[in-house]
């Protein structure tokens, strides 16, 4: 899963604000390289980050969502917002990858009244104040649990079970030592055999492990990358599409016979 961030942060090196032709090339690129899905946001959750209105959020997602349409891979929405996810579904997005996993009001019934597919993610608090203080006696074990509860949700408001996707959230509410857990012990993570997504490209556990800035994480994440794919991983949001398929190609060629 190919990310193609349509905020205005410059903090990862690919901001590309009301830019519709920046984002359009970028989307490209990302197929190009590779990518077998692209996830496309325009709302930042980085932590800290304050909420975008719905207007803002679609007159930045919608051009591109148009312009994309027939690209030749299925676009992902990353939005939390009802009314959002809704204006995606009728722009030809054929997946909502929420952070908030469908717990905003309105979000069950925008995801059940499609056919689409939806990443349940697991976040502690909120991005505004999700980094001041998280807390869990037991991480995997409590994101395992709302993970279970999240698909539950989903399946009672009649999304059926094979639209699911689950994801830990790395870097949600979490600390390093939480990160660190639950790459761990992703193996362990899996709900009801539903595919696990996972992002943890550029993010700041590696900024941490490694003392580098967020330009100089490449070789970071692609080693988490790989280790998040060996440990049942099935889709990867990265930003480097091409290099963590070379690594994937290279764990597949010498995988034993
Ligand atoms: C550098 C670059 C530093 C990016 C931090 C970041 C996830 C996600 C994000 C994730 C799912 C991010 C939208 C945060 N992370 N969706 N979204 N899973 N499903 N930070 O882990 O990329 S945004």
């Amino acid at each position: 899963m190919g990310i193609v961030n349509l905020t205005p942060d410059s903090f990862s090196g690919d901001g590309l604000a009301g830019d519709t032709a920046k984002a359009i090339a970028h989307a490209h690129r990302q197929i190009e390289a590779g990518a077998d899905l692209l996830d496309i946001g325009a709302e930042s959750s980085r932590p800290g980050a304050f909420p975008t209105s719905i207007e803002e959020e679609l007159w930045r997602l919608i051009p591109v969502l148009e312009e994309l349409a027939g690209c030749g891979v299925p676009l992902s929405v990353d939005s939390y917002k009802p009314e959002v996810m809704r204006a995606a579904l009728r722009h030809g997005a054929s997946m909502i990858n929420d952070i908030y996993a469908l717990r905003m009001p309105g979000a069950l019934a925008a995801v059940a009244d499609s056919d689409c597919a939806v990443c349940l993610m697991h976040m502690q608090g909120e991005p505004l104040t999700m980094q001041k203080q998280p807390y869990y006696t037991d991480v995997v074990a409590e994101v395992q649990a709302f993970l279970r509860n999240r698909l539950a949700m989903a399946r009672a408001a009649g999304i059926a079970s094979e639209r699911l996707l689950i994801d830990p959230g790395f870097g949600f509410g979490k600390t390093l030592n939480h990160n660190l857990e639950l790459l761990r012990h992703l193996d362990e993570l899996s709900v009801e055999g539903r595919p696990l997504l996972v992002g943890i490209s550029r993010k700041s556990m590696l900024g941490t492990v490694t003392a580098r800035p967020v330009e100089d994480r490449l070789a970071a994440s692609i080693a988490a990358a790989l280790l998040a794919a060996q440990r049942g991983a099935s889709i990867l949001r990265v930003h480097d599409v091409a290099q963590t398929r070379d690594a994937l190609a290279i764990w597949h060629a010498a995988a034993p016979q």
